[in-house]
């Protein structure tokens, strides 16, 4: 098949996700073309099959914002006539979803793609039902031929906000588990040998509370000798270090900031925590299942069908810091216990969230629509 893709190329699951799935289908012999403003965090090498279209932007006087969403569109549109696409696959409803459509619009009908909108969370959950998105949201989701999202939970919540005519199917994320595994990594350079390592991987913004991270440390240090290490970067992490600071703690959090390969690291944590507001999904911590590191996670959103309670981890309610040190000094003081933890989180990421299955959704949902195609884009209709 001859598939599109657009996601963010920031950091972020959503466009981690979408490269992953690309690069998932470029190995099983499809052609993907990714259009995006930079090439997308995990797409650094070259892939067979893979192609990387960046959007040209241009800065105008007369623009106070320069108006990415119709770059995106005509880039989107001349790509697929380029190159014969069949399936465009928007990742992150907000612009991608109407910013392809509107790319479809422009093609002659011969080489109109069909459309496929998958909803990662926050351009369901914050941005796209804030007021000044709501109506684009539901266009794109509604003008799109196929719409899933990463969990039971956002589809239900999509379905319910956004009062679609239409289903959205649930397709969850998946874990490369030879990528991520456990692994030999340099313990060294991240803790001494008597400290465990109590791991954080965000973009730093509200949803994800770092504070808690710090404030439920803070008292997990009460009764273990630990070290915090964030990775990544975002605007709550000054304000996170500040409240450390105060409590006095600063010295045993590590921030490395953005890494790349993150599974060069992942390994060497003893737990991973990620107190969110909410999740949609959690590719973090299915990635540390996946290299058999217990979770500690809140059990809010769809995070719920990833991670189960007393298995591959903890699940707290959203701000109970008492809890998630309580859970958090429960795995790092028994290692056999967290051994077991981690040794099922595993099992459940090969299982349940295996590239195998989870690309194997996608493309049956892709040949579906292709056979669908003249009557999708309208070409049996003179
Ligand atoms: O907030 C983030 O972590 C970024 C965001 C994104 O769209 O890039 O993540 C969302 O999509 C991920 C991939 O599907 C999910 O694993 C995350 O749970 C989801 N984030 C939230 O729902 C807050």
């Amino acid at each position: 098949m001859k598939i599109g893709i657009t996601c963010q190329s920031s950091t972020g699951g959503s466009g981690i996700l979408a490269t992953e799935l690309g690069m998932a289908l470029g190995k099983r012999g499809h052609e993907v073309h990714f259009v995006t403003t930079e090439t997308p965090v995990r797409l650094g090498r070259f892939q067979e099959n893979v192609y990387n279209h960046s959007v040209d932007m241009i800065t105008y006087p007369l623009f106070r914002t320069p108006p990415y969403s119709l770059a995106l569109a005509s880039k989107i549109s001349e790509v697929a006539e380029e190159f014969d696409i069949q399936v465009w696959h928007a990742h992150y409803a907000i612009p991608n979803a109407v910013a392809s459509q509107l790319a479809r619009d422009m093609l002659p009908k011969e080489k109109r793609f069909c459309l496929v909108t998958t909803l990662h969370g926050t351009d369901i959950t914050l941005v796209g039902g804030h007021p000044s998105f709501y109506r684009a949201t539901r266009y794109g989701m509604e003008s799109s031929n196929a719409v899933t999202s990463v969990s039971n939970w956002l589809s239900n919540e999509t379905m319910h906000e956004f009062d679609l005519t239409r289903p959205v199917q649930t397709i969850y994320n998946f874990v490369d588990a030879e990528k991520f595994r456990p692994r030999p990594v340099n313990r060294a350079a991240l803790a001494k040998d008597d400290e465990k390592i109590v791991m954080h991987i965000s973009n730093f913004r509200p949803v994800k509370r770092v504070t808690d991270v710090v404030r439920a440390f803070r008292k997990m240090l009460e009764q273990v000798n630990a070290r915090l290490i964030m990775l990544g970067d975002g605007p709550e992490r000054i304000g996170a270090m500040g409240v450390a600071r105060q409590l006095g703690i600063a010295d045993r959090i590590a921030c490395l900031g953005n890494v790349e390969h993150v599974e060069e690291v992942l390994p060497a944590a003893d737990l991973v925590f990620q107190p969110s507001e909410h999740e949609s999904f959690g590719l973090v911590p299915l990635e540390a299942m996946a290299c058999e590191v217990p979770v500690l996670v809140t059990a809010s959103g769809g995070i719920t069908e990833v991670v189960e309670h007393g298995v591959s981890g903890y699940l707290c309610e959203v701000g109970d810091i008492d809890a998630m040190a309580r859970y958090g000094v429960e795995i790092l003081s028994d290692p056999a216990r967290a051994k077991e933890m981690g040794r099922r989180g595993r099992a459940q990421a090969v299982h349940k969230f295996s590239p195998e299955r989870i690309v194997g959704e996608y493309e049956a949902l892709y040949e579906n629509l292709i056979l669908r195609r003249p009557e999708l884009v309208g070409l049996d209709r003179p």
